[in-house]
This record gives structure tokens, sequence and C-alpha cells, in this order.
């Protein structure tokens, strides 16, 4: 309904140019975030296609993806592992014929965020990085703890933006402004 495809087409396509893991990976994030879809009252099956799609743009070469950097951020373009985002709502659109709006910026925004993001495009996000298939358990348990003490999307956003700016820091690595931004955003509204 939201894809020219069917999800089991989706799936037999991603498995062929994703590496098992992202491929794994993408499965993970596809029921997270029908789980959370369900919990949050939000639709069901767009969930599924933006979980499953999420990634999809990680089927290409970091020379395919620097292909499209008139679609990046000026931020982005000092960091390659953020390409993948832009270029899968590109991708999501043209190749896969999504035409739903939200769908397409859960895509794009799912890895540098974005400020005012939809529950919709934040249950994306954190699906992607609570998924229990391939997510290393530490890190996706701070998160979900983060999400269940108060059942606030907004607590586990936070929660990651801090984990991810520390690894950036430590692994130094640029970091992008509009995650700091949104990162403090976030801190203003939790503290309410
Ligand atoms: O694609 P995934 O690995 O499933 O997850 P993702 O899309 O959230 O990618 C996260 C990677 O991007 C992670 O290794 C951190 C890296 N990254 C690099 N620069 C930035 C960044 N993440 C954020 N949020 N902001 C950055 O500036
Ligand atoms: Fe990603
Ligand atoms: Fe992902």
């Amino acid at each position: 309904m939201y894809t020219t495809y069917s999800i089991e087409e989706i799936k037999e396509n991603l498995k062929l140019c994703l590496s098992y893991e992202r491929y794994i990976h993408s499965i993970g994030t596809m029921e997270k975030a029908m789980e959370l879809a369900e919990r949050f009252n939000l639709d069901i099956t767009k969930a599924q296609v933006a979980g499953l799609l999420h990634d999809c743009a990680k089927c290409l070469t970091n020379e395919e993806l620097e292909k499209y950097k008139e679609s990046f951020e000026e931020c982005e373009k000092l960091s390659y592992k953020t390409w993948h985002a832009p270029v899968g709502e590109i991708i999501a659109q043209r190749d896969y014929g999504v035409t739903d709006k939200e769908i397409l910026s859960s895509i794009r925004w799912h890895t540098i965020g974005r400020i005012d993001m939809t529950d919709f495009e934040k249950i994306i996000f954190i699906a992607d990085k609570i998924e229990q298939r391939t997510r290393e358990t530490d890190f996706r348990e701070k998160i979900e703890k983060a999400l269940n003490k108060r059942n606030n999307l907004d607590d586990a956003m936070l929660k990651s933006f801090k984990i991810t700016i520390k690894s950036l820091l430590k692994r130094k690595l640029p970091i992008c402004f509009q995650t700091i931004e949104v990162y403090n955003d976030l801190l203003e509204k939790t503290l309410k």
C-alpha cells in the first residue's frame, strides 16, 4: 500500500544487496518499529515499511553515496556515516515507490535527527537503536530503560543522542551541529 512492492519483495531485494548483518538489522528495526507503533498508537503498516527501508541506501558504496551530496546538510558532508540517510530517502522514493511524506522523512532524519520530529519519526529513530536482533545489549538497554521509565519518546531520543555524541567524541569523529541542536532541544523538553 505504501510502496510499489510487497513487504516480501522488499525483503528479497534488501537481502540481495545489504550485508547479512545489515539485512538482519533491517528486519529487527521493522519488528521494533511495528511494536512501538502499536504501543504509541501510530500506523503499524507505515512503521513496517519505514523500519524495513530505513537503511536501504547502505546498499551503496561511499563513492556512490557521495554522488548525492547536494541532498546532504552542510554538516553531514564531513561525516560519511550519515550519508545513507539523505540518500535513503531518495532511494525509497525512486526505487521503492514510497510517496508517504512521513515514511520518507523518518528515513531522512533517522541518523542525525531533527528538531520537532513527529512521534512517527521518533519511533523509527528509536526502533533503529533498540532493535533486538543486532544492537549491542548495553546500548539498547540504556535507551529502552529511558523509554520505559516515563513511557516518553523524547527521553529515549535524548539518551540515544547522549550515547552517540559520547562515542563520536571518543572516536575523534566530527559531530554534526544539528545533532547538538537536537540534543539541546530534547534536554530542555525532557526537563519539564
Ligand atoms: O545506520 P545505523 O548504523 O543503523 O545507525 P545510524 O543511521 O543511526 O548511524 C549512526 C552512525 O552515524 C553512528 O556510527 C554514528 C554516526 N554519526 C556520524 N556523525 C554523526 C553520527 N550520528 C549522529 N547522530 N550525528 C552525527 O553527527
Ligand atoms: Fe542508519
Ligand atoms: Fe539502522
